[in-house]
């Protein structure tokens, strides 16, 4: 390794290792790195998935390639032996933001799993050239500025391919670039990002995200969409996705003619895996390819049809793709007739309306057309599913029993735990061996030590040393100084309203007044959040508004500040969750139970031994059936309670404003003396009022038991051998939550590829 670092070195840069700069080091290590993924063989079988998606929120490679590859301790010893951290190395890559949440970031985690059990699956994507956009606090509102992560030195690597794409009055000529996927002690699959040569990122001024939306050619794969509040330029959506899927659809057809196979048997060399329903048009697509190739057009529904599964990922009504057909026609009238005829052909086989491709609105259901025209319909978690066939599909689920299946997410170990949390997984290989690495259900075998002091203690100290790491990180990036042996406390994820962070600001008004009252906690406490907002989602802003001024107020009071602090993470990114979530203590998953299809961030603290503080919702249901109750506070309305409230519209948060003194406090705080003082009246009068004449997803409902709950989080904590029990019950059962375990379902249900 070492003379190979060198030579590379030498060659490039004309230096040394001991003379060169970092971002040289990086470029040398992508390059070896790079080299030997070439060298794996690729995973191959009779029939090959192709998992299309709009997002793959890969994050950074480097650490994880190295892992994958058997090298990361060589490499790390070598740079060592110069004085060097591959850890400071790691800081030199950008981030690829490709994705804006849970959705990009579970394709990310299933590309890892699907490479490691040596399956033939593939990725097809975009290539955004702005990632999810920076996230800057500026006079404690989020500003949103571009997030470019291509540079000279990227995993990107051109290929020889290219298809064109028409659209309405022009067609567009693709260029195609891969990204190796190697799996862990495995071969290698690709992830394949389309982009067009005539995208200009010169559109987009230096500190903004602002462009012409109408200039397709130099518009069309330069940013990632921040989610669909943002109902400008809705049109370019539609390019980008038929661009996607036109793309994806050609490759696939390509390679199987590349391979001799017969395409009138698709279905038996090709399984295409929709993730939600941005890649939904890929089935009008491919019909449309398959009639130019001259099927007919019942043949082709049908061999469509028999090759397309699709993924939900939410039962929130409003992120449930409609598009006007109006919006279609100027974009693929192309498709247009073929969607008229998969309509039409629903139309003729059943009465219900409600689950026509095309509504009385002349809108385009994108996933009634999956469910119709794909053989498989999958919720996240268990309770997603099932909410799925009785209530939001119950519909199509009454028509296509068998095709409806749960496949509870996963996330992928190697990056969860063996990169972001390498003293945890040293300690337990010496407790239990090694095996949870390639079967992490291993880590059962951790209860043994259940009742054994040295070990609970030993893992405070590791949990301890992540804390401390966690605070010089944060000191560097943001000038704040916390104390490690203050609780840890995070809610870290996408901000949405149903998400109810502002649930939690709340409780941070109920502390900060309790302590100013003289009751200070045993053990000091730290409040720490992260979250984008969508940037045309205003109460979203508003709500990180709150947080922000919450956290000025709180660190200017020296009164409370010694025992209790409020944070905000800058641009929480996948990066940062690898440094945040080994430090945590206590997970934060308080959706509006029924609400979170499934949450993965659960899953990840999980693994790095921090106690969920929860609703019954997604799959804390699972980690909740899997730990047992005294593992795990779960608190807040049922799933069930909660959807018969809707169905009877009868929540009503001002009776609950009116009627409890301490919540009317809480929500007065906001636009009370000492905030205004600090924040912006509109912004917070706003919020108040959202609060208590609307609070569509009920944070007053659960907002008493929410502050009951977290003191007796706290009031526990301070058994630290107890408190480190449950942690490690909580580590020992994470093993359920490996992604492994999720691709060898869909393998083994859906995709069956070998
Ligand atoms: C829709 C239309 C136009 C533009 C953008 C969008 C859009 C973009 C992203 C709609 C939805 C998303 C992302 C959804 C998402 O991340 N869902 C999450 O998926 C996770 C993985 O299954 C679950 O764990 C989470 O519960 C779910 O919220």
């Amino acid at each position: 390794m070492e003379e190979r670092l060198q030579n590379i070195l030498l060659e490039r840069f004309g230096r040394d290792i001991d003379s060169c700069t970092k971002e040289e080091i990086f470029a040398a290590l992508l390059i070896i790195t790079r080299e030997e993924t070439s060298n794996l063989p690729e995973n191959e079988g009779k029939k090959k998935l192709y998992y299309i998606s709009a997002e793959f929120l890969i994050g950074k490679l480097l650490s994880n390639n190295l892992i994958n590859l058997g090298l990361y301790e060589e490499v790390e010893q070598t740079l060592a032996r110069h004085g060097l951290k591959l850890c400071e190395i790691e800081e030199i890559e950008m981030e690829p933001s490709l994705g804006n949440g849970g959705l990009g970031r579970l394709a990310a985690c299933f590309l890892d799993s699907i490479a490691t059990l040596g399956l033939p699956g593939d990725g097809i994507g975009l290539n955004y050239h702005f990632g999810l956009f920076r996230q800057q606090f500026v006079n404690n509102k989020q500003k949103e500025t571009k997030n470019p992560w291509i540079t000279r030195d990227s995993w990107l690597m051109r290929k020889p391919v290219t298809f064109t794409v028409p659209f309405k009055n022009f067609s567009m000529q693709s260029v195609l670039y891969d990204i190796d996927v190697p799996g862990y002690g495995s071969g290698c699959n690709r992830l394949h990002l389309f982009d067009v040569d005539s995208v200009d990122e010169s559109i987009v001024p230096e500190d903004s995200i602002d462009f012409d939306k109408y200039q397709i050619q130099k518009n069309l794969t330069l940013f990632l969409y921040p989610d669909d509040s943002d109902d400008a330029g809705r049109m370019l959506r539609i390019y980008q996705q038929y661009f996607m899927v036109s793309n994806g659809a050609q490759l696939i057809l390509k390679e199987c003619e590349e391979k001799g196979h017969d395409i009138h048997r698709l279905y038996d060399y090709v399984v295409i895996q929709i993730n939600d329903t941005h890649p939904s048009m890929v089935i009008p697509e491919l019909i449309r390819l398959l009639i130019q190739r001259g099927f007919s057009m019942d043949e082709a529904i049908e061999v469509v049809s028999k090759t397309c599964a699709y993924t939900n990922h939410t039962i929130l009504a409003e992120a449930l793709e409609k598009w006007p057909m109006a919006y279609l026609e100027q974009v693929v009238p192309h498709l247009l007739p073929i969607i008229r005829e998969l309509d039409s052909r629903v139309r003729a086989k059943c009465k219900d309306e409600t689950t026509y491709i095309i509504d009385e609105k002349k809108r385009v259901h994108m996933a009634h057309m999956d469910i119709h025209y794909g053989f498989s319909v999958n919720g996240v978690a268990a309770l997603h599913t099932e909410i799925l066939k009785n209530t939001e599909l119950k519909n199509f689920y009454k028509l296509y029993p068998k095709k409806f299946n749960n496949k509870t997410n996963g996330i992928t170990f190697r990056r969860w735990l063996l990169h972001c949390n390498r003293e945890l997984t040293a300690y337990m290989e010496s407790l239990i061996g090694s095996g949870f690495k390639t079967d992490a259900r291993e880590l059962e075998k951790l209860l043994d030590f259940q009742k054994e002091k040295r070990v609970l203690n030993q893992l405070a100290d590791i949990k301890l040393q992540k804390k401390k790491e966690f605070r010089e990180y944060l000191y560097e990036t943001q000038n704040i100084l916390v104390d490690e042996h203050s609780i840890f406390d995070v809610q870290v994820k996408r901000l949405h309203e149903y998400k109810r962070q502002q649930m939690n600001a709340l409780y941070a008004i109920y502390k900060y007044l309790d302590i100013k009252k003289g009751n200070r906690p045993a053990t000091p406490i730290t409040l720490i959040f992260g979250a984008k907002a969508a940037p045309a989602y205003v109460i979203a802003k508003d709500i990180i508004h709150l947080i922000l001024c919450l956290q000025q107020l709180i660190e200017h009071n020296p009164e409370v500040r010694p025992y209790f602090r409020v944070l905000m993470l800058e641009n929480y990114n996948v990066s940062k969750a690898a440094k945040v979530i080994p430090a945590a203590n206590i997970s934060e998953q308080i959706s509006l139970a029924s609400k979170e299809a499934s949450g993965t961030g659960n899953m990840k603290f999980m693994l790095n031994g921090a106690v969920t503080l929860g609703t019954e919702d997604g799959a804390n249901v699972e980690i909740e059936e899997l730990v047992g109750e005294e593992n795990i506070y779960i608190f807040g309305k049922r799933p069930q309670d909660v959807i018969d409230l809707y169905e009877e519209e009868a929540y009503c948060s001002k009776d609950i404003y009116e009627e409890d003194e301490l919540i009317h406090e809480l929500v007065d705080f906001i636009i009370g003396d000492e905030l205004k003082a600090i924040g912006d009246e509109e912004n917070l009068k706003r919020l108040h009022k959202e609060l208590i004449s609307k609070d569509w997803f009920m944070t007053l409902l659960d907002t008493r038991e929410y502050i009951k709950t977290k003191e007796k989080v706290y009031a526990d904590y301070e058994d630290q051998l107890e408190w480190n029990r449950k942690a490690l019950v909580n580590i020992a059962k994470a093993g359920f939550f490996s992604s492994d375990r999720t691709i060898e379902q869909y393998n083994q249900d859906i995709w069956h590829l070998s």
